[in-house]
């Protein structure tokens, strides 16, 4: 069994199935996706499966020819494939039919997720937030997942960090942790909150960088604050909320704050532990939607960029978030061809400090109008 303490050094090898349920669904798009995912939690990529999904097989999503496909190559492969990927949210017991017919553990979108989430938690709020996250996942699968973990368990990726112990904890004292989990989560808020209001006394606006992973939001804060901030092109790779002032040439202030990307499908048990962070975002005065405005791959009729900025304002706009928000189209010197910019938008590159004049003109103009 993979040692969970080195497993950030230890690559484990992976078969990916893609599930396509809608008509929509952009297959290229999907399998990039899920290997970043895949190669953000370290894994290493051996395989990709995919399946368009007319009938639904309730017992394993994939139906069972696939599946057959699928352990055949298992058994057959030269590499020792440690785990299985299923970009689809699945039961306990989907978990549990599909690791049977693989004997290999399976893993589902929302434990790949989560498990990105824990291995990068640094803050005590954000561990206590992918606890619970983890928590809130396992807990209806808890009995199909108990005892099963191990080298043919269903469980192992999607269960590292805080939560790795877990499946020897029965539901009753899950339920407990859950709850003193939320409570000590909200003891932080209230914290933050009165933190909050000392900023708002003294008057500062607050400004949110938010925005699809991987987009640059990061490196935005760190272009504007000149501060070493963790940048990385892996998603997720900010977990906490980071708030900097800000001044600007005339010598008001600001405040910013950068946090945790967006993704299509976000686990909503990560959206509910990580709401007193994402409230804190979208309850500024101006989001600042940080977009990478270089995937311009098109399909389906919709370009990667518009995909994604779709997913952040549904996102947003479902947290009840201000829709005073600048669109900042970012990285544009991988773009061959200029854009056209409509009145709330701005082109830039952190990377060739290009644009950011023009950025914080049209910042300062939005706040001197909320006066
Ligand atoms: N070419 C190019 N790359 C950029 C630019 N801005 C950021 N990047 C790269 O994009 C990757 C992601 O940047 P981050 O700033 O970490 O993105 P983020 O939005 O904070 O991502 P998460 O925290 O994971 O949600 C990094 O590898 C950056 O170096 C840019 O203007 N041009
Ligand atoms: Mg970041």
């Amino acid at each position: 069994m993979l040692d969970l303490k080195t497993s950030q050094t230890i690559k484990e090898n992976a078969v990916v199935i893609c599930v396509l349920t809608k008509k929509t669904d952009s297959l290229n798009r999907k399998i990039d996706e899920i290997n970043r995912l895949c190669f953000s939690s370290d894994l290493n990529v051996i395989k990709n499966f995919h399946q368009n999904i007319k009938e639904f097989n309730k017992a394993t999503v994939i139906g069972s020819g696939k599946v057959e496909e699928i352990k055949q190559f298992i058994e057959n492969c030269e590499e020792i494939i440690d785990v299985v990927i299923v970009d689809y949210a699945l039961s306990g017991s989907q978990m549990k039919n599909l690791s049977s017919a693989f004997k290999v553990k399976v893993v589902d979108r929302v434990g790949l997720i989560i498990d990105i989430f824990a291995k990068g938690a640094k803050s005590n709020e954000a561990k206590l937030q992918v606890k619970l996250a983890q928590d809130q996942y396992l807990l209806p699968r808890l009995s199909q997942l108990q005892g099963t973990s191990g080298r043919f368990g269903s469980a192992g990726v999607g269960m590292r960090g805080p939560g790795e112990t877990k499946l020897e904890l029965n539901r009753r004292v899950l339920e407990n942790e859950i709850a003193s989990l939320k409570k000590q989560i909200a003891k932080i808020k209230n914290q933050r909150v009165v933190t909050k209001k000392d900023r708002l006394n003294s008057n500062l606006p607050l400004i949110a960088l938010v925005g699809y992973t991987n987009s640059g939001k990061s490196s935005l804060l760190k272009t504007l604050t000149k501060e070493e901030i963790y940048t990385d092109d892996k998603y997720f790779a900010t977990l906490d909320t980071l708030s900097r002032k800000f001044r600007f040439t005339d010598g008001t202030q600001a405040i910013l704050t950068d946090t945790v990307g967006f993704i299509s499908d976000l686990p909503h048990q990560l959206v509910d532990a990580f709401s007193s962070t994402l409230e804190e975002a979208v309850s500024a005065d101006l989001i600042l939607h940080v977009v990478d405005i270089s995937l311009q791959k098109e399909e389906n009729g919709m370009k990667e960029f518009e995909s994604n900025m779709k997913v952040t304002n549904d996102l947003l706009d479902s947290l009840g978030a201000t829709d005073n928000r600048i669109v900042v189209y970012n990285k544009c010197d991988l773009l061959s061809k200029p854009i056209l910019l409509k009145q709330n938008e701005v082109l830039i590159s952190t990377k060739l400090k290009k644009g950011i004049d023009i950025m914080l003109n049209k910042i300062k103009e939005n706040l001197d109008n909320l006066n």
